[in-house]
């Protein structure tokens, strides 16, 4: 089926009846949804207005207030059961995440496992939120830690990972005993709508099989800045996680802070590999070419900077470009097409705007023209970029949300560092080494400055194992694995005194 005659609509529609979403929910609204794939409107979606998202986000503390009494491990249970509907919408909301952003069916299905994963690492967690106890100086004294819930959590989410990113918070939220109130991009409301159904359908089994489950435990709130605003401000939400750009951190970062609210920011990153003398270059080639092309270099941890070492320049490079000129791009949803288009015209004319800055610098560009616009006139295919400059300069230190890799030769490794580092943002980061003290120091305190530092593997497609999120203008959130859990909980210190006297820390003396 060609790009012109495909019915996405139709196939929307069919996909959220199928997920559990009321089809009046997706027509007659005010929000236009269209599909990257062909740029044809796919859904019309209802707004939420100021004051609905400040009652909504009011009712989401009523539930907390009841959730926070529920054991962690049965809170557990209801993400569990999250994680089997998941495994059940599985194939359906991989295909809708496909139709809605234009991830190819792999990745569409991958950001649903992404979600599956993180339901299975917070059900364990469930049982793990426990804190230290600490020695005191105080005989007949216990000091100790307790982790508790916190309040609404607030989820900002982004196009590029429209439902997975909701899910890495809102699993460890809910099993820490929070609500949650998730504001999807404006781009993505589908997905979000189907990931709400899918969330409800799991609370139905959880309390059909005898769990105690509030109303709007989890809320969706779709709609512009406005409601981000209501949401940002709003003093029931003690956290909000966002995700996005660093403009958008940079405007709710500081509202925040006015109200001494706590900030989850997972903002831009300029993510770049540093290719040594003893790099295995075909695991390069690989490792690279996803990292650079797939998701159409729509990844917060796309791979954007290349730094080659002069000694495999001439045997790397070329390969590059070959298979940037042979990569398949077309219908993300149709097998062997390997990057999909565009989120829109807007991000097009960025790609346009940054390449011809490159150029102005000296750079030297193969590929970024747009393909297939006899086939679908508002659709913005292009083919992946790579620009060999003559420095680190101009584009090179921003974050262009497309595929552009910005290639450049060095000859001194702690130089090369320097360069790596030298970008205003700091998420993920890998080299390609055999040499042991190269990885070592890549790794190390004077290695990379990001959140994610790799070695052998290229800096995109992290688990979600471990701690998600990076430094500087990245935000220096953390989201998914490791300890991330405790951004989503208050810790209390806790003192006991089971003697029948009461010494006082630091021998302070205060007889009455
Ligand atoms: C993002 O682009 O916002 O590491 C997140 C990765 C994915 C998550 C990306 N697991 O590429």
């Amino acid at each position: 089926m060609t790009l012109a005659t495909l019915n996405l609509a139709a196939e929307a529609d069919a996909l959220l009846s199928r997920l559990g979403v009321d089809a009046a929910a997706v027509q007659g609204g005010t929000l236009s949804v269209r599909s990257p794939i062909t740029g044809t409107e796919i859904g019309k979606v209802a707004e939420l207005s100021a004051e609905a998202t400040a009652a909504a986000i009011d009712a989401a503390h009523q539930a907390f207030l009841a959730w926070r009494n529920v054991p962690a491990p049965k809170r557990g249970e209801l993400i569990r059961l999250l994680g089997e509907e998941l495994r059940a919408a599985k194939a359906d909301l991989g295909r809708l995440v496909s139709i809605e952003v234009g991830k190819i069916t792999s990745e569409g299905l991958g950001e649903v496992q992404e979600m599956i994963d993180i339901c299975d690492f917070a059900v364990g967690l469930s049982r793990q939120l426990y804190g230290l106890t600490i020695a005191t100086e105080r005989a007949d004294h216990r000091m100790m830690e307790t982790w508790h819930p916190l309040g609404v959590v607030g989820i900002i989410s982004a196009f590029n990972f429209p439902v997975a990113v909701w899910s890495w918070n809102a699993a460890l939220a809910l099993v820490c005993g929070n609500a949650t109130v998730w504001k999807p991009s404006e781009k993505t409301p589908l997905t979000a709508l189907a990931t709400q159904a899918i969330f409800e359908k799991a609370v139905k089994r959880y309390v059909a099989e005898g769990g105690t489950a509030p109303d709007n435990l989890s809320t969706l709130i779709i709609g512009g800045r406005e409601i981000g605003e209501v949401l940002v401000d709003h003093p029931k939400v003690p956290l909000v996680s966002a995700t996005g750009s660093t403009a958008m951190g940079r405007a709710v970062g500081p509202r925040l802070a006015k109200r001494f609210a706590r900030a989850i920011l997972e903002l831009g990153g300029n993510n770049a590999a540093i290719v040594t003398p003893t790099a295995d270059l075909d695991l390069t080639l690989r490792g690279v070419a996803f990292a650079a092309m797939g998701t159409a270099g729509q990844r917060c941890t796309t791979l954007r900077r290349l730094f080659v070492h002069d000694s495999v320049y001439d045997s790397l490079v070329p390969r590059l470009q070959k298979a940037y000129q042979s990569v398949t791009i077309g219908n993300p949803m149709v097998d062997g097409n390997l990057v999909g288009p565009l989120i829109d015209k807007a991000s097009f004319e960025r790609m346009q705007a940054a390449l011809e800055a490159a150029k102005a610098e000296g750079g030297s560009v193969t590929g970024g023209e747009r393909v297939l616009s006899d086939a679908a006139a508002d659709a913005y295919y292009v083919r992946p970029a790579i620009v060999e400059m003559p420095s680190q300069c101009g584009p090179v230190v921003d974050e262009t949300f497309a595929p552009i890799l910005y290639v450049m030769r060095y000859s001194d490794f702690d130089a090369v560092l320097d360069l790596h580092n030298g970008v205003p943002q700091g998420l993920s980061s890998s080299i390609f080494t055999n040499d042991m003290r190269e990885a070592e120091t890549f790794i190390s305190a004077r290695g990379s400055d990001c959140g994610i530092a790799n070695v052998n593997i290229g800096p995109s497609g992290a688990e979600i194992g471990g701690a998600f999120g990076g430094e500087k203008e990245t935000g220096g959130g953390r989201e998914s694995g490791s300890d991330s859990w405790k951004a989503y909980m208050r810790r209390a210190t806790n003192t006991l005194n089971y003697g029948r006297t009461l010494p006082l820390a630091q021998g302070v003396k205060f007889d009455i």
